[in-house]
């Protein structure tokens, strides 16, 4: 069964979890990155924007090709056996997402093309069913645009309210003093598990869990914790969760949507078209059950293919490894930082998520990552797609730095040593 992946070179698990300053992951992880052994103007690749998105190791890369050479052909419509095995993929790979975040039944994982558009299906389809005037969304003030703006849309359309859990200062920590007022008339609470811009990792089964006592519907975008932490639905409690493949080692192009059975029962398809349908008319249709039902059209196939043999390799090394890694390099590079005079530093004081965004008071983030870039690290700089964050936080820009399990802390000497040329180029 070729669509059951080998398991990666790194099959036995680390000691964990680990102790002191030793990662578990060993350095030789990076051989299975072929992006990463490469040079960038003359220099080692420092790859430090995995928040945007992550670099792919061999046994996801050879998945897809092996897909693609020996299995492929459509979906659930051939009788033949290259669509048998497409299907069987596919199908797994729905299994192995099931499992990955501990979902009751894989019936509960609807494919994406990422957590974009599985934000933007719970808005179009549950929103549209089931908000009306009046009712609130909501969200917290450091969302990614993909979590508050189909929301606004969504505003727009029934007349419901958005409100917000406010951030407080630069250390970016959710603001729960008034959590009970702010959610009176809530009919559904998104947030996101892990700031995009901030690092903060957020009480997500605490909010769920005062969510759901007064009856809202709950949604994690888990698009920086899903592959950085271990992830349960179960244990969450929530009602929907996102996540897109290509920031944990997948492809691009495929995400998922968790969304509870009971939900999906209740909610309008999303898009027309094949794959969706059960019978059609001239008039009217039937649909598939869910989760067929929201997948309209030739779907993502060798994205999910990607995706479940990127979720055997991230399982063989441990979600607890992982996340252990992300913070002692996200923690080190903090502490790193801290040294320069004139930064600013923000986030969390405590434990974070595997990223640190910062600005200097007399340096332009633009030059920065332009410098930087010439000398082989690559870091992102603007707003982060949280503009409204910035906002609040008095930046129009930061920069962010972002980490994954195969970064190591001699790359963030190196971070700071280019860092500290720089700034001496500049000043
Ligand atoms: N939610 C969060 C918290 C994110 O960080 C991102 C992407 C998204 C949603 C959207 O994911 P997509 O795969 O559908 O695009 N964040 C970033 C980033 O920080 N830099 O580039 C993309």
């Amino acid at each position: 069964h070729l669509w059951r992946e080998r398991l990666p070179r790194h099959h036995h698990r680390w000691p964990n979890p680990r102790r002191g300053r030793m990662s578990s992951i060993p350095a030789t992880i990076r051989e299975d990155f072929p992006t990463l052994t490469q040079e960038i103007n003359g220099h080692p690749l420092v790859y430090f924007d995995n928040a945007a998105t992550t670099q792919k190791p061999r046994p996801v890369l050879e998945a897809i090709q092996r897909y693609y050479e020996h299995d492929n052909a459509n979906v659930h419509r051939g009788i033949h056996e290259l669509s048998n095995r497409a299907t069987a993929a596919y199908e797994g790979a729905r299994h192995r997402v099931a499992q990955f975040i501990n979902a009751p039944s894989a019936k509960d994982i609807i494919f994406t093309r990422g957590t974009t558009e599985a934000l933007n299906l719970v808005a179009a389809t549950w929103g549209a069913g089931n908000l009306r005037e009046g009712d609130v969304i909501l969200l917290t003030e450091m969302e990614h645009h993909s979590n508050l703006v189909p929301w606004q849309l969504l505003a727009q359309r029934t007349g419901a309210q958005l409100r917000f859990i406010p951030v407080t200062g630069d250390f970016g920590e959710l603001d729960l003093s008034d959590l009970d007022e702010r959610l009176s008339d809530v009919k559904l609470l998104s947030l996101t598990h892990i700031s995009n811009a901030l690092g903060t990792i957020n009480p997500v089964t605490e909010l769920c869990a005062k969510a759901k006592a007064v009856g809202a519907v709950t949604l994690v975008d888990a698009a920086q914790s899903a592959g950085h932490l271990p992830l349960d639905v179960q244990a969450l409690g929530c009602d929907f969760l996102a996540f897109s493949g290509h920031k944990l080692c997948g492809p691009t192009g495929i995400g998922a949507l968790f969304a509870r059975a009971e939900l999906q029962a209740a909610m309008p398809p999303y898009q027309g078209g094949g794959e969706m349908i059960s019978t059609v008319g001239f008039q009217t249709s039937e649909y598939h059950e869910p989760p067929h039902k929201f997948e309209a059209g030739t779907p993502n196939i060798a994205g999910a293919v990607g995706l479940h043999a990127a979720m055997d390799y991230l399982d063989a090394l441990g979600s607890e490894a992982i996340h252990a890694h992300d913070t002692d390099i996200a923690a080190y590079a903090k502490e790193r930082l801290a040294e320069f005079d004139g930064i600013r530093i923000f986030g969390p004081a405590g434990e974070r998520g595997g990223l640190v965004s910062f600005v200097f008071e007399k340096v332009h983030a633009l030059d920065l990552a332009t410098m930087a870039d010439q000398q082989g690290v690559a870091i992102r700089i603007g707003h982060h797609c949280t503009q409204p964050l910035h906002e609040k936080l008095g930046v129009p820009a930061t920069a962010r730095a972002s980490f994954y399990f195969y970064n190591t802390r001699a790359e963030v000497d190196r971070f700071i040593e280019v860092l500290q040329k720089v700034i001496q180029l500049l000043k």
